[in-house]
């Protein structure tokens, strides 16, 4: 790689400020400075892009020198964030950028502001696959992002009266500069139809799909820079658009107009990211945008071999791994099988063999209504031919699982790919794991569930497919540009090399103990929550106080996350100040943010309640000096990366057995915050590394909660738990919805309810136990800085540099790039 980047424009500041000024006055052709942060954003974006471009080039003509194993991460999210900083920081250009910006009167960080969110994601999942492609590309491993390039992200919310609102992220209006469209490059996915069987003069059946509506998908490229490595890997987004020969019948019967109208129809299906999160989204737009990025990444994928190698595909899954981010791009299975046979005439057994040999899964979630479902109806009028490979699938299967379980009739009922009812449906998770190599989760309790629960018969009968691949994050974004301070600090005592190796971080561990070096650590915690009570008085008009212990829960509002619980911490917390009990409280900011499907009763109740909590303790004079509670409106990357740094517990707190990992928890740990917790998801692990003295552990295990389901009486627990009864007391006399009656009832009476999964009154009192010995430890000064390094020093495992490794070594096989 290094060889021919060589040509690539110089990175001496005065050559960026030349480029920089001529961006600014020639290319986007502005003039007065002062006035536009956004032109000077975009211009200093065009100036970083030369360099990338050079780079992604070199990196390409590298891959394609050399026959290399390379993956394909197919994934329906890519949550970016900001890339400026990103951008600027990877390719060791700091100081050059702040040089060339003093002529403009400002500094990187004022001017990265400006940069809208690439919001192309819900959540955990499209982070992590945000957090992949930088660690790909940091370890030079040649791998290419897949996704789509949604018109709108995910949506903007807002608070009114409490509620949340939600509003369209019209995130390309004031235009994209990182992206670079490819459209000679664009493939056709065929939609709708029929399937004809033609008979060869040799008596071989082919099957043709006919009469189909083609839509163009036309890639836009992102640069994914590694970390001072010159290496710079692609995220190739698919956007799509009318062919040109759209309805030429109504064309020429004089319809222009009607014709040229349905272009918006092919336009449609990528112009929405659905912001389901974790529940099933069931859309025929949702399958076709599932099927539209499989496809075209599948051609992209095929077109550049045959085009370097001919169709000769014998060796082609020695090159090849495609890896399913979650079960939403697992029509991919069945389509590189319609490719093998259809268009390059393989047999059955041949195509078969690639696409087992070159088919990876990932699963992000235990819970069932996750877990991806299609009508066989609308497969059958969308996508027939591909309804019919996987009909042959799945029969080839159950002879399998016939010969595993001979007799079976129910184990085959249970294993097949089509549930039958009066409406069968297509099991996506079962097409994903019966045409793949590998199958893994996302931290080791999630994989150990998912062999003993929800995959446990495909586990008996191919144990070999399944492993885990522990979460992590990388600590480009989440230490070194997130919290600039720290990491000085961090680099001062142990040299900078943890940024590229995150396993030295551990070296830290030596200082927990050294007084200066804890005074240093707590200046910079100051100036972070100082930087973060700014953010909070300007989002949410409620003032925090950097004196105060900052707890912060920031993620999807979902009922297993249990926000609830926290809420009802909070109001015990309020309970103790007007009753007088604050000789031993400790002063806390509670901070929440996060968003809730716009379908989803519970959650948004949730949120109202959130609000309408912190709206009665801020107001209470009484409760200033102890407690604040403040809801941050339209959580994302962005704000991500002032809370992180900031806070001082972390609140990870779901019911056991039900967060797959987490990753948010990792990014607080990094960052120096203490964990209060479950035992759940990648908490575990956590917990593990910084040792059970550095974490707050309260709550029932995955199996208790399986016990305790089966007679679960919250009533008694209530009536048994005095906090947890005057709590419910408050909060069923309307203290905090005085004029809004009885909107809170579904929530109380979920909490009240023997079938609550969430076992929110069961962890109650354990909880405030815990936050009890977590707010006394927070009062020992010393004793809380010796945790929050041995936290940091602790998290060498959690950078998804480790976890990209894992998948390399394990799945992938490839070698980095030279
Ligand atoms: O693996 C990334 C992330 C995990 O850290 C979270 O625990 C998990 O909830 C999330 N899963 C999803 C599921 N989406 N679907 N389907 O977002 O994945």
């Amino acid at each position: 790689v290094v060889k021919h980047w060589q040509d690539a424009p110089k990175i001496d500041e005065n050559t960026l400020s030349d480029d920089l000024t001529r961006h600014f006055y020639y290319t986007l052709g502005r003039d007065k400075v002062g006035e536009s942060r956004l032109y000077l954003y975009h211009a200093l974006a065009l100036t970083i892009r030369d360099r990338l471009v050079a780079r992604c080039r070199a990196t390409k003509e590298h891959i394609k020198s050399k026959k290399t194993r390379k993956a394909a991460y197919l994934s329906l999210e890519f949550l970016m964030g900001r890339a400026l900083s990103n951008a600027v920081l990877n390719l060791d250009l700091e100081e050059q950028v702040q040089a060339a910006l003093q002529e403009y009167c400002t500094e990187l960080e004022e001017v990265a502001q400006a940069e809208h969110d690439a919001g192309l994601g819900n959540g955990g999942l499209g982070r992590l696959a945000a957090c992949f492609l930088d660690s790909c590309a940091s370890l030079a491993l040649p791998v290419v992002g897949y996704g789509l390039r949604y018109e709108f992200g995910m949506f903007n919310q807002t608070c009114e009266q409490g509620h949340q609102v939600e509003q369209p992220d019209n995130w390309l209006r004031e235009g994209h500069p990182w992206e670079l469209a490819a459209p000679e490059q664009a493939r056709r996915v065929k939609f709708f139809g029929h399937v004809e069987v033609h008979t060869d003069k040799n008596g071989r059946q082919h099957r043709e799909w006919l009469d189909t509506q083609d839509i163009l998908a036309v890639p836009y490229d992102v640069p994914v820079p590694g970390y001072r490595n010159e290496v710079v890997n692609t995220l190739r987004l698919w956007k799509s658009e009318a062919t040109d020969e759209f309805d030429l019948n109504e064309f020429n019967a004089g319809s222009y107009s009607e014709a040229v109208a349905k272009k918006n129809l092919a336009e449609q299906i990528t112009m929405v990211l659905y912001p389901n999160d974790a529940s099933e989204n069931g859309k025929e737009l949702r399958l076709r945008q599932q099927y539209f990025l499989s496809s075209a990444s599948l051609q992209d994928v095929i077109a550049t071999w045959v085009e370097q190698y001919g169709d000769d595909f014998s060796d082609f899954a020695d090159y090849h791994v495609f890896q399913l981010n979650d079960t939403h791009p697992s029509i991919a299975v069945a389509e590189l099988m319609r490719i093998l046979l259809d268009d390059y005439e393989l047999e059955w057994d041949a195509a078969w063999k690639i696409t087992t040999s070159t088919m990876a899964y990932t699963n992000h979630t235990l819970l069932p209504e996750a877990l991806e479902r299609w009508s066989v109806s609308l497969f059958e009028r969308l996508l027939p031919r591909l309804l019919e490979i996987i009909y042959e699938i799945n029969a080839r299967f159950l002879s399998e699982v016939a010969l595993k379980w001979p007799g079976d009739i129910e184990k085959q009922r249970a294993l097949s790919l089509i549930e039958e009812s009066s409406h069968p449906q297509i099991r996506m998770a079962y097409l994903a794991i019966v045409g793949s190599y590998s199958v893994n989760g996302v931290a080791a309790l999630h994989t150990e569930l998912l062999k003993a629960g929800l995959f446990n018969d495909f586990y008996q009968l191919c144990p070999e497919k399944f492993n885990n691949k522990t979460n992590g994050v990388t600590p480009r974004r989440w230490l070194s540009h997130c919290n600039p301070e720290l990491a000085q600090l961090i680099s001062d005592k142990i040299g900078d090399g943890w940024q590229a190796d995150f396993s030295k971080i551990s070296e830290l561990r030596r200082f927990y103990d050294n007084h200066a070096f804890q005074k240093q650590w707590l200046t910079v915690k100051q100036n972070n929550k100082q930087r973060l009570a700014e953010l909070i008085a300007h989002e949410c008009q409620v003032e925090f106080d950097p004196t105060m212990m900052f707890d912060v829960q920031v993620k999807r509002i979902h009922e297993y996350k249990r926000q609830l619980l926290n809420v009802l911490h909070v109001i015990h917390l309020y309970d103790r100040i007007c009753r007088g009990d604050v000789a031993e409280l400790v002063p806390r900011c509670v901070l929440f943010g996060g968003k809730a499907a716009p379908g989803y009763y519970m959650a948004k109740k949730i949120i109202k309640l959130i609000n309408n909590v912190a709206n009665v303790i801020n107001n209470d004079p009484a409760a200033r000096p102890y407690l604040r509670v403040a809801f941050m409106p339209n959580y994302n990357v962005s704000k991500m990366e002032v809370i992180c740094p900031a806070t001082d517990l972390s609140e990870q707190i779901s019911t056991a057995g039900k967060e797959a990992s987490g990753t948010g928890n990792m990014k607080f740990m990094m960052n120096g915050a203490i964990t209060i917790g479950t035992l759940d998801g990648a908490n575990i692990e956590i917990r593990e590394c910084v040792g059970a003295d550095n974490f707050y552990l309260f709550g029932v295990t995955a199996e208790q909660a399986q016990q305790v389901r089966q007679n679960y009486q919250p009533l008694k627990i209530i009536e048994s738990n005095n906090d947890l009864k005057r709590v419910m007391a408050l909060l069923e006399s309307g203290h905090f919805n005085l004029f809004e009656p009885n909107i809170f009832d579904d929530v109380i009476n979920s909490i009240k309810s023997s079938t609550d999964p969430w076992l929110v009154a069961q962890d109650f009192p354990s909880y405030v136990e815990s936050q009890e010995h977590a707010a006394q430890a927070y009062k020992d000064k010393e004793h809380w800085l010796r945790m929050s390094i041995l936290n940091t020093a602790a998290s060498g495992k959690f950078s998804s540099d480790r976890t990209i490794q894992d998948y390399s070594d394990d799945i992938w096989r490839l070698s980095p790039m030279q």
